[in-house]
């Protein structure tokens, strides 16, 4: 025992930048802005819709809130991605937007 040896100064280096590395990415998604997005989804007719266009959104980005009115069939959505990414997304789940 004394002082540590090269290998644990090396491993405290490692965790350290891991650390710093985590802060920025956590700081550049925090300042992501969220947007409030509209679909209207003329395909959606039952609870299942709902469920597979919401599943489908969150795939794009799981912190999304999504809340579907199926009478009007108008899904809104609250996400940092952009409007055609998500709009990709429906179209290939096989629930394009208007
Ligand atoms: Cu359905």
């Amino acid at each position: 025992m004394g002082s540590n040896p090269d290998w644990v100064v090396g491993l405290l280096h490692i965790s350290l930048d891991l650390t710093t590395v985590e802060r920025f990415r956590v700081g550049y998604l925090d300042i992501k802005e969220t947007i409030m997005i509209e679909f209207t989804v003329k395909d959606m007719s039952c609870g299942h819709c709902v469920g597979a266009v919401t599943k489908t959104l969150q795939s794009v980005d799981p912190q999304a809130k999504v809340e579907v009115d199926l009478a009007s069939k108008k899904v809104k959505v609250e996400s940092t991605q952009d409007r055609a990414k998500l709009a990709d997304a429906l179209t290939e789940a096989g629930y394009p937007p208007a």
